[in-house]
């Protein structure tokens, strides 16, 4: 065992929530030290979101790490809704009175808060294997790990479980005081990305008799796209050309007459699930991000919620570290999880409606249509769609 390195909040994970959190510490003076369980490279190459609410855009403008994302990211007024290739548009501008969302990808967002740490001197240490958490229900918790083969220890305040839905953090809360809520869709998203420019200038959600598609970008000259596919899919069975053929059928002719096909540099294939664990809290460790819950991608929720989360846990471990006072501690998983449940709602809610459930019978495929065609009718409904799309203000 090496010397203890002693901090004042461990963060465990290396992701936009934990690289997040340690900017908003850093800027209000306290210290902190993430602990990351891969590479630099693979964190930085992870391809997933890549749409910004306004509030994780003042975020990152608060913490000073925005001037990248000023520059190259793109700020999106609306999107556009298509149903068997006829489509709509939901002005986001004009129907929440001026937000919008920014088009920057998650990995950008990734290397931007991490080349911050390092010109900050803000510790995030890669590869640090065996992460384990202790004596989490009292006042002097500690991790250890393994880093370079050595074991490592590091006491500290608070731990941060900042390590995604497969983390260790979630697992060290005893199972009797944790509840759990769950939905697994019955299909999942097949993502390709290629350096060619968008069909459009803004995104397309497309129902479709075929199934769900998405048209979305990363910038000018580097598309997204997504269509709903079997969760049994394999990725062998889906060659480039198969992939742009259905999304010309899913999206519409409109969007077909647009597209440019190009090699994959990227194409996975992701399951769709809902889940929401509380309490976010126990003793001294606090979850945020994906370690407490997931949201199907349909609302391009994921990353946000993450940067909700630590926002109001950095605002928690502030006016402990002011006043010695644990009260805002206490609150902090009630906070978060409220803004945690509207968004698990919206993003259940537009999965359910952009998705073919392969278990619905007619009567549910109807509610579906006469759904859609209130929403392309209804400025009413189309204002909810707008304001939750663009994401609720901090409560
Ligand atoms: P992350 O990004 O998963 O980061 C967690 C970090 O913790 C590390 N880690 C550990 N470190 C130390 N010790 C351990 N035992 C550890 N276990 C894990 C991991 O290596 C990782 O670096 O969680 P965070 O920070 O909460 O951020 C959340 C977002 O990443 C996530 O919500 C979104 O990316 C979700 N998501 C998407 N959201 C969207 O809005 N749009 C999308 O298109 C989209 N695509 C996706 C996604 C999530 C995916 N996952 C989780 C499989 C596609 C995929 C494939
Ligand atoms: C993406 O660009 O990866 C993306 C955009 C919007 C979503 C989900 C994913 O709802």
């Amino acid at each position: 065992m090496g010397e203890a390195m002693r901090t004042q909040v461990a963060i465990v994970g290396g992701g936009p929530a934990g690289l997040l959190l340690q900017q908003l510490l850093h800027v209000a003076g306290i210290e902190s030290v993430v602990l990351e369980q891969r590479s630099r490279a693979y964190v930085e190459g992870r391809i997933r979101a890549g749409v910004l609410e306004q509030v994780t855009v003042d975020l990152l403008d608060k913490v000073g790490v925005a001037a990248r994302m000023r520059r190259e990211g793109l700020v999106h007024d609306g999107f556009s809704l298509a149903v068997d290739g006829e489509r709509f548009r939901i002005d986001l501008k004009g129907l929440t009175g001026g937000s919008t969302v920014m088009v920057y990808g998650q990995t950008e967002v990734t290397k931007d808060l991490i080349d911050a740490a390092g010109a900050r001197g803000c510790p995030v240490l890669f590869e640090a294997e065996d992460v384990a958490l202790h004596d989490l229900d009292g006042e002097r918790p500690y991790v250890t790990y393994r880093k370079d083969g050595a074991d490592q220890r590091l006491d500290c305040d608070f731990v941060a479980g900042c390590d995604g839905f497969h983390g260790v953090s979630r697992a060290s809360i005893p199972a009797d005081v944790l509840n759990t809520y769950e939905r697994i869709y019955p299909f999942g998203w097949l993502g390709i990305l290629a350096d060619v420019p968008p069909c459009d200038h803004e995104l397309i959600y497309s129902n479709h008799a075929r199934g769900f598609a998405l048209a979305s970008m990363r910038s000018t000259t580097r598309s997204r796209y997504y269509v709903q596919a079997p969760l049994d899919t394999r990725i062998e069975d889906w060659p480039d050309e198969r992939v742009w053929d259905e999304l010309e059928v899913r999206l519409g002719p409109e969007a077909a007459a647009h597209m440019t096909r190009g090699p994959a540099i990227e194409k996975s294939i992701a399951p769709l699930r809902s889940f929401v664990a509380e309490p976010m809290r126990w003793g001294r460790l606090l979850l945020a991000g994906d370690a407490a819950h997931i949201v199907p991608p349909t609302g391009a929720k994921g990353l946000n919620l993450a940067a909700s989360d630590v926002h109001y846990l950095s605002e928690a471990l502030i006016a402990f570290y002011r006043t010695g006072d644990g009260q805002a501690i206490d609150g902090y998983s009630a906070k978060a999880l409220a803004r945690v449940w509207k968004a698990e709602r919206f993003s259940w809610w537009f999965t359910g409606l952009t998705h073919r459930f392969p278990e619905a019978d007619a009567f549910a495929r109807r509610m579906q249509t006469a759904e859609i065609a209130y929403i392309r009718t209804s400025r009413a409904a189309q204002t909810t769609v707008a304001e939750n799309y663009v994401g609720l203000s901090f409560g």
